[in-house]
């Protein structure tokens, strides 16, 4: 028989450099700073880093913007540091995945100075260069070529006076789309990528990897009626030769070398095209971070948080398992750099913060599919403390800050939208200990630590056999002991509470039962009788109840 891929039974760990550990004092997280911590990492169990981006950059989206994917940023090391960390990850059985940012560059990148230089410079075409509306002033509002809203706010295009045109960006300004249209933007890209394989990287994960083909006619969007501008997602994403694109980077990257983890992360994906994208007959990716259940609380935008349903979390991912079935293949986050802290957004941080956090790790990673943990999360850390608005960094909240005036949007309301959904929650430094900014920095950290930090942290957590760190590490030795954790299928058991995920899951002989109460009041539930003569192997409360979990309890069964 086959073995199936590693990457199946492996949980990855999600390290973002600026905010793990830093060693000099500077105040920023570094490649040193990870080196220091692979303990933790180990202890835990997790078989792979992913390491968001390290490379040249001007930091416009912290490093999101790259203007040279083959040095890296000073503020976090050099290139010695990052063989040490490989050298060091594999000596220990780990692995690494770098961050790959290729639907844009930096604006500071060679590659756009020479494009931007002239409208005949050979590489005048790797990006997305048009002339102003036709009939309007260039450069002044409602002359760009399309209408569309970028995802920080604004429009997606700038004028640039030297030539007379605007660049494409879907992001910040100083992160202008590459035009991958043009085969020489292509293989530049591949043979980047072979290069950091060469250097014993592991994999990749790729920045919005869905936005790369765009509708070559680039339409406009509907119009908002006090911006004029529109959501273009249907004509920039999952464009008409994405999966050629995939097809294309497989044989050209991939194709004969050990096998390796490849997930793209693709905001708005659909079941249809996450299936056709992760596929392995189809030869793309292994696997793609979608965005359902992160959309699930967003009103008007992300900064207008909405109420859960509850039963809605739940119901979005047993979609999700379904769709991809035996067929396709999830990968399983509930944080990320981009997102609030899980256990704040959809546990309860305060009266059941353990129970909660314990609960939400021990539904995600008993689902079929390959579970992250984003960092913190491990230890349960909580969203940030944001009193001012001087204390938030991210441009994304503080671009909509910004402009929300302009839509009616009062700035109070506003500033609690940054609080609750805002993606510096999930930026505040890592937790270490209890002493001066949580162990992360002998000096100031460029972002407030968290005042929880005295006792939420990780030294606090270590000793302590119920603490959220060691259920965690629990929950990982499972997969790694079992199986049918990593490989079982999914189906889920309607117990009749629409607030508690009850599933199943089965490989060969082996059978297990997943019970997870994801509400703040007890409920009554009753497993299917085959389920009577069972052992229950893990649960995150220090004894049982019959017939009830209590608040955010969960139950992890198993029988012959
Ligand atoms: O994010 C893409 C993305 O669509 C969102 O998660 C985005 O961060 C934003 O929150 C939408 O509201 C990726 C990276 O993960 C993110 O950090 C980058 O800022 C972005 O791409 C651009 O590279
Ligand atoms: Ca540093």
């Amino acid at each position: 028989t086959v073995q199936p891929e590693w990457w199946k039974s492996a949980v990855v760990y999600q390290v973002y450099p600026r905010s793990f550990s830093d060693s000099n004092g500077d105040g920023i997280g570094d490649i040193r700073g990870i080196i220091n911590r692979l303990d933790h990492l180990e202890q835990l169990g997790i078989d792979v880093i992913w390491l968001s981006p390290v490379y040249r950059s001007p930091h416009a989206d912290a490093g999101y913007d790259i203007s040279d994917y083959e040095a890296i940023d000073p503020l976090f090391g050099d290139l010695d540091d990052i063989d040490e960390l490989i050298a060091d990850l594999h000596r220990r059985g780990m692995r690494l995945v770098m961050d790959l940012v290729v639907n844009h560059t930096s604006d500071e990148h060679p590659w756009f100075l020479e494009s931007r230089s002239s409208t005949t410079n050979p590489k005048r075409d790797w990006y997305w260069w048009r002339d102003p509306r036709p009939g309007t002033a260039p450069g002044a509002p409602g002359a760009e070529p399309t209408n569309w809203e970028s995802f920080f706010s604004g429009p997606t295009w700038t004028f640039d006076e030297n030539t007379g045109q605007y660049y494409l960006h879907l992001f910040a300004p100083k992160q202008p789309d590459l035009n991958w249209e043009n085969p020489e933007v292509r293989q530049a890209v591949y043979a980047m990528m072979r290069r950091w394989l060469d250097r014993g990287i592991d994999g990749f994960r790729m920045d919005v990897i869905n936005l790369i083909s765009k509708h070559p006619e680039l339409p406009d969007a509907e119009p908002h009626p006090i911006t004029g501008r529109g959501d273009g997602f249907p004509f920039y994403a999952h464009g008409p030769r994405l999966h050629e694109y995939l097809q294309e980077m497989r044989r050209e990257v991939f194709d004969g070398r050990d096998a390796l983890l490849t997930v793209g992360e693709m905001p708005g994906v659909s079941t249809k095209e996450a299936l056709l994208t992760t596929d392995p007959t189809r030869r793309e990716l292994n696997m793609v971070f979608q965005f359902e259940h992160v959309g699930l609380d967003h009103g008007t935008s992300k900064f207008d948080p909405r109420p859960l349903a509850p039963g809605a979390l739940a119901d979005s991912l047993t979609k999700w398992q379904d769709a991809l079935g035996t067929t396709g293949w999830n990968s399983l986050y509930l944080s990320n750099h981009d997102q609030p802290r899980a256990v704040s957004r959809f546990g309860n941080d305060t009266q059941y913060w353990r129970e909660s956090a314990t609960a939400l790790a021990t539904m995600l990673h008993l689902q079929r599919g390959t579970p992250y943990v984003y960092q913190g999360e491990e230890i349960g850390m909580t969203n940030g403390h944001f009193p001012d608005l001087a204390d938030f960094r991210d441009l994304e909240s503080l671009n909509f800050y910004h402009q929300s005036s302009q839509l009616g949007l009062l700035a109070e309301n506003v500033l609690d939208g940054m609080r609750r959904n805002g993606r510096d929650n999930a930026r505040t430094p890592v937790q270490w200990n209890a002493e001066h900014a949580a162990g992360f920095t002998s000096g100031t950290p460029w972002i407030g630590v968290n005042p929880n930090h005295s006792w939420l942290n990780a030294e606090a957590q270590y000793q302590d056999a119920s603490s959220i760190y060691n259920y965690y590490r629990q929950l990982i030795a499972l997969r790694h002991e079992r199986d049918v954790v990593a490989l079982g299928t999914f189906t889920r058991v309607d117990i009749g509470e629409p607030a508690v995920l009850a599933f199943e899951r089965a490989h060969s002989a082996d059978l297990l039962m997943v019970a997870v109460n994801l509400s703040d009041e007890e409920r009554f539930i009753r497993f299917p009788t085959r389920w009577a003569h069972s052992t229950l192997i893990l649960s995150n409360y220090p004894d049982t109840a019959e017939f009830v979990l209590r608040p955010w309890e969960a139950h992890v069964l198993t029988r012959r």
